[in-house]
């Protein structure tokens, strides 16, 4: 899935203004077992290191329910108090505690009753140590102002959602176990989409096939809602899936994912229903060099921008630059756009561990689009890509 071109994330403040002829046999990986507890308390203990050491802080908030889930291998809890010394107090409602209590440990599970008042209930349980300064992950604004009210002004409070944004790039064993199975799941839709995409078909036909497909082989559920546009639609990077009847002759974009243990994948291929044109196929080769170029590139320590400059400059060359309208890439693991951001302005840099999208492609309004997409993981001298499957733009004789 394309990620757009986006401003950056304002600090928050309230009290001043601040081909498919190749057939390839597919299988899943073993299953996983699902989350290990303590490879949780790992990443606790690693945010620790991060924040109390080098930031200087004396308790970290997490409120994000994503980096809730990546703390605690729990996605229902309200809220993480993590101090620099002794356990952290996990903050879950009626509904969720008991449930909390059987799927985390080393955690002190809190019960956050009807009415109790979460910013009040934190405050008052830190309230001994006055001078504490609090590191926060993320926040809606009305949050952080009865948070800040709770603590009598925002002084003691910090935004601080970038440590734990780069922790959450580089992906630990069990992360990548998890991300290559929604892959080997992903390719499984994809080569189902070859296999049912042609003229006639509905969009959303296609879409119910691909999905059924993945699920039977244990995904978890899609990544996104499943995109194949097809015709003129395929010119929108977001185009969703319509009761449109596919035609002979129609681009169709297939951009899908499936979730596996929380984690997910990311993957698209273009094809055409019947023969492609001339102007489909030097489309089609310009953007499958732009994914060629970017791929030959990765590698830890080098900046991602200069990773969207190799598949961009490639679609430049090809007379095409106008029309790719989005970055070439994101990262993908808890989240289907996460860090870091493979973007002309990025200030990422790229690391083993990051799992990332290579994704260029170029839209001509009124006429089609093309796009090409693979999730892979960057390794110790390149990348390995996690989704399989041909490149080729006919798919039907
Ligand atoms: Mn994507």
């Amino acid at each position: 899935m394309a990620d757009s071109f986006k401003i950056s994330r304002l600090k928050p403040t309230c009290f001043s203004l601040h081909n498919a002829k190749t057939k390839r046999k597919l299988k899943p990986t073993k299953s996983v077992h699902s989350f290990d507890r303590r490879k949780n308390l790992n990443r606790i203990n690693a945010l620790k290191q991060s924040a109390f050491k080098e930031e200087k802080f004396d308790f970290f908030l997490i409120f994000n329910s994503t980096n809730l889930t990546y703390f605690t291998g729990f996605p229902g809890a309200t809220a993480l108090l993590i101090p620099e010394q002794g356990e952290s107090i996990l903050y879950v409602s009626a509904v969720n505690y008991e449930q909390a209590k059987a799927e985390t440990n080393g955690l002190t599970v809190e019960l956050l009753k009807q009415g109790e008042n979460l910013m009040e209930k934190i405050a008052n349980q830190t309230s001994s140590e006055k001078s504490s300064k609090f590191a926060v992950d993320t926040l809606p604004i009305e949050s952080w102002c009865a948070l800040a009210k709770a603590f009598g002004g925002e002084d003691k409070l910090e935004p601080a959602n970038n440590i734990v944004r780069e922790m959450r790039k580089i992906k630990d064993h069990q992360e990548i176990q998890n991300i290559r199975e929604a892959c080997n799941l992903a390719s499984i839709g994809m080569q189902t989409a070859f296999d049912t995409i042609k003229p006639g078909v509905k969009e959303k036909q296609a879409a119910a096939e691909i999905e059924y497909a993945m699920r039977k082989k244990g995904s978890d559920g899609t990544s996104f809602d499943t995109i194949i546009a097809s015709g003129t639609a395929s010119a929108f990077p977001h185009g969703s899936c319509s009761d449109r009847t596919i035609r002979e002759g129609d681009l169709v974009v297939v951009d899908l994912g499936a979730t596996y243990n929380f984690y997910r994948s990311d993957m698209t291929r273009t094809f055409t229903a019947g023969k492609p044109s001339e102007k489909q196929r030097k489309i089609y080769e310009t953007v499958k060099l732009a994914h060629q170029k970017a791929f030959q590139t990765i590698k830890p320590n080098i900046p991602a921008r200069e990773v969207d400059a190799a598949a961009r400059q490639t679609i430049e060359a090809g007379g095409y630059g106008e029309f790719f309208v989005h970055n070439l890439g994101h990262g993908v693991g808890l989240e289907i756009h996460e860090a870091p951001t493979l973007s002309p302005d990025s200030k990422d840099t790229l690391a083993a561990g990051n799992v990332i999208t290579d994704e260029p492609g170029i839209y001509l309004p009124g006429y089609g689009g093309i796009r090409i997409e693979d999730t892979l993981l960057v390794t110790q001298d390149g990348a390995e890509k996690l989704t399989v499957g041909p490149y080729a733009l006919a798919n039907a004789p």
